[in-house]
């Protein structure tokens, strides 16, 4: 890379992940949102066992009892809340709509945290203050005025607590729909439809426990460093007991190279950090369905040689009888694919991916973990059942220190769908809800992220209701979902703060201020506190700290209540849920076992863990039995010709949060409009370092501008940030099979801007 020529706001790292740079961006967050006399006590309580649950990602914390863990972006999270900065009915007062629509996503958000209820005026173009109790009325009387239930989406973020996404699905269901469009569908759904079929369940089947015992974790498609830094501890100590750790990622990420944890004293004052990653590949971006492929192939291969000679084989053959149907049908399409095939398709060489399968082979005890480069992809619940095919050949699943590892995005979405948002519910779980709570719950599947968004456009969705998130910047096809959402009778945005969804105003607009996860909540019964589930099936109690941000918030739970009686005449007394939250798990408790004594168990630190049947080799398929599940390579997988894009987040982002312009590990400071290559293919184009691109996707789909880096990617691949990227990506380009977008993989042809 030293061969390019220089350009403004970048420059190579050269550094490990965490170290003193981790903490130096720690306290200029701190400085920027709390000032100079900042409380910082908060970051202390946080992942404490009487503390808050830190808002950022999933991963889990040590039995969520132990010392203070540091984690950069968990800091940065907590900070962005804890913010002195307020958008108040001031500022709602100086900057109109139009004028907001020209601030950037960084800015919108970055103006502080919202204070009161606030509705658009169209006639000034202003959004002005309004009491809750008229807010609540005005969306009453929106919702009421539709001519179906089923006119409604009621979408959730992840970041919503489990009571507040179990009453909010209450609500819904009690009104008459089960359109949930919710931030799942944009993440990890390929997991939750993928999983099921496979093993049984929808979600992981390790604990943090399980990685002390494993012999070798794969870490495909994520980017621990950023998304999940807490995760480097668990593979830094992996590392030092000599576990392979392999990975497979396009991009070179320093947070799966090296590591220098804040945590270790020795390690900060030296020049020492530890070395994660044991063999980085690089396949191309889309190139895991045939690197699976490929990888089972030299494994089926490899145990024919072992049984011919007398071996055992390589297989766990006492597992797959015992446990697993399908084997044939697997092995048949995997050893009919090519080499040649799964080659041009990876992008990897044929001996680097045998070196993976021994790698895999040669361990007892394997993790596979993965993230959104698995599952953004139209054959994501392919990939997922692959990973799951691979880890079954060898019996890696309920057994100590072996089993998937999908690692999941906001801290509570895993939680959110266990407690019913979900827009297929089974006729059990529904049946339980009517029974607990005396309503009639409409049986129809509702639309997940993409229908609703279709339903919206289409005229026959009117009404927009959204617990937390950034739906139409998240979303892909920004000009679709914009019109979409300008097109609605009623919308309503309960946030912490304001962002650009709510600057696409509907006849009727509301932006509801909500606490967040630091905040003390406190209602007619006392002081409270939620339970949230981490990516492990771990549930535990969190409990804000801090002065609310303004008198005039209210919790989620409180507001879900308040637009429910407006609403509704349930025979449900939302009020006196809400007094004590308790109240609210026992209803939960009473409809799903799985939380029996539920307020028993989370008053115990740590809290419990949740039945995950997989883990115990309980196979929750109709079979009985873990399925092998084929998926033949596509033609269009194997000849993957001209670049494809992926969309990536930063290191100063939380999904359409921008916390700052920095890319730190990947070398960019005070910019995102970046769009990484490989040299070669640069070369090829006869394009450099610096040079203007546009980069289109098909007619009228341009992202202009951006600014070429050669970064170490594999071939044929490109990076550029999400969600500026989202104008590439069509509303209907996604997996068919669980509707999840694809975000990561986008044919492009790059032209040099003029
Ligand atoms: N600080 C911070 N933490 C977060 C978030 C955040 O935005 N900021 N977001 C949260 C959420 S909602 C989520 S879902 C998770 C996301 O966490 P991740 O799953 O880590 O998500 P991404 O950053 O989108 O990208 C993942 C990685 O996939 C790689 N990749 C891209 N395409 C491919 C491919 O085709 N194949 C393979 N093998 N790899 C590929 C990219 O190079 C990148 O390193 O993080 C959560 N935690
Ligand atoms: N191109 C591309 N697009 C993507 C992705 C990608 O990798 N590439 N990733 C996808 C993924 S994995 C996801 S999860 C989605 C994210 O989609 P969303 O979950 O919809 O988006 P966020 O950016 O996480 O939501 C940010 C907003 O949440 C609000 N908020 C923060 N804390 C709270 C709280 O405690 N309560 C409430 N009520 N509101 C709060 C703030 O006001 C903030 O503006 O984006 C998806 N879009
Ligand atoms: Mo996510």
């Amino acid at each position: 890379m030293s061969e390019e020529p220089d350009v403004k706001g970048v420059e190579p790292y050269a550094g490990p992940a965490g170290g003193w740079g981790a903490l130096r961006a720690v306290a200029l967050a701190v400085k920027q949102q709390m000032g100079a006399s900042a409380d910082t006590r908060a970051l202390l309580q946080m992942n404490q066992p009487d503390g808050f649950d830190c808002p950022g990602c999933a991963w889990p914390d040590p039995r969520h009892t132990s010392s203070f863990e540091f984690c950069e972006n968990g800091a940065k999270a907590v900070t962005w809340e804890a913010t002195v900065k307020r958008v108040d009915p001031g500022f709602f007062a100086a900057h109109s709509v139009s004028e907001l629509w020209g601030w950037s996503d960084h800015a919108l958000e970055d103006a502080g945290r919202l204070t009161e209820p606030m509705r658009y005026d169209a006639a000034t173009d202003h959004y002005v203050a309004i009491s809750w109790d008229e807010a609540f009325a005005r969306i009453g009387a929106g919702l009421r005025a539709l001519d179906h239930p089923d006119r409604a989406e009621f979408y959730c973020s992840g970041r919503a607590s489990n009571e507040a996404a179990f009453l909010y699905q209450l609500f819904a269901r009690a009104f008459g729909t089960n359109n949930f469009p919710d931030c799942s569908n944009m993440c990890h759904e390929a997991t939750s439809v993928g999983l099921p079929q496979s093993i049984g369940v929808g979600k992981g089947t390790v604990t943090l426990e399980d990685f002390d015992l494993a012999d070798a974790i794969f870490c495909i498609g994520h980017n621990p460093g950023t998304n999940h830094p807490r995760m480097l501890s668990t593979l830094s100590a992996a590392a030092r007991r000599g576990v392979p750790i392999v990975v497979a990622n396009p991009m070179r990420e320093r947070g799966l190279e090296r590591f220098k944890s804040p945590q270790h004293p020795t390690e900060m004052l030296s020049t020492h950090s530890t070395q994660l990653a044991s063999a980085y590949h690089q396949p191309r971006v889309g190139g895991d369905a045939a690197m699976l492929t490929g990888m089972m192939k030299a494994l089926f291969e490899a145990d024919r040689v072992d049984v011919t000679g007398g071996g055992p084989g390589l297989l766990d053959r006492a597992f797959i009888a015992a446990h697993t149907q399908g084997l044939a049908a697997l092995q048949a399409e995997v050893e009919a694919t090519a080499w040649a095939d799964i080659v041009a398709g990876s992008g990897l060489d044929e001996a680097a991916i045998r070196s993976m399968a021994e790698t895999y082979w040669r361990a007892e005890r394997v993790i596979i973990c993965y993230g959104m480069g698995i599952t953004q992809h139209a054959n994501g619940t392919a990939n997922v059942q692959q990973l799951a095919n691979l880890l079954l050949l060898r019996g890696n699943m309920g057994k100590p220190g072996a089993g998937i590892c999908p690692l999941r995005g906001h801290s509570n979405v895993q939680g959110d769908r266990t407690v019913g948002i979900t827009e297929i519910p089974t006729e059990a779980f529904l049946a339980r809800l009517d029974k607990a709570f005396g309503i009639n719950s409409p049986r129809a599947h509702g639309h997940a992220a993409v229908e609703a968004m279709e339903a919206m456009r289409e005229g026959r969705s009117k009404a927009l209701i959204a617990l937390g998130g950034n739906l139409a910047i998240a979303m892909p096809d920004p000009d679709v979902c914009f019109e979409a959402m300008r097109g609605l009778d009623l919308s309503v945005h309960i946030l912490t703060k304001f962002n650009r969804s709510c600057l696409l105003p509907a006849t009727e607009s509301i932006v509801l201020p909500c606490l967040g996860r630091t905040e003390l909540d406190v209602q007619a019964g006392g002081p409270q506190s939620v339970t949230v589930e981490d990516s492990m099936s771990m549930v535990h109690a969190s409990a804000g700290k801090l002065k609310p941000a303004s008198g005039g918030l209210k919790s989620e739970p409180a507001i879900v209540a308040g637009m429910a009686k407006a609403t509704l005449e349930s025979g449900i007394d939302w009020d006196w849920l809400v007094a004590d939250y308790d109240r609210i798990r026992d209803g939960i408790e009473a409809v799903f076992p799985d939380f029996r004594d539920f307020n028993e168990r989370i008053r115990v630190p740590g809290g419990f863990r949740l039945t995950v049947g997989a883990s115990d080799r309980v196979w929750n398929t109709p079979s009985g039995k873990a399925q092998f599940l084929p998926h033949p390579l596509l033609p269009a997988e194997a000849q993957r010709k001209g670049l494809i894009l992926t969309t990536l987040r930063s290191h100063d982002q939380y999904n359409t949060t921008i916390y700052g312009l920095d890319d730190r590990y990947r070398g960019i400071f005070g910019r995102r409009d970046i769009l990484f290559a490989n040299a070669d293919d640069m070369a090829e184009l006869g394009l450099m370092q610096g040079d203007k691109v546009d980069v289109m996707a098909g007619p009228g789909r341009v992202l202009p501008g951006l600014t070429l880096v050669a970064y170490d990617i594999a071939r044929g691949s490109l990076g550029a940030y999400y969600p500026e990227a989202n104008c590439l990506v069509p509303l209907d380009d996604h997996d068919r099979l669980s509707g999840t977008p694809s975000y990561k993989s986008i044919e492009v042809t790059l032209q040099k801007a003029a």
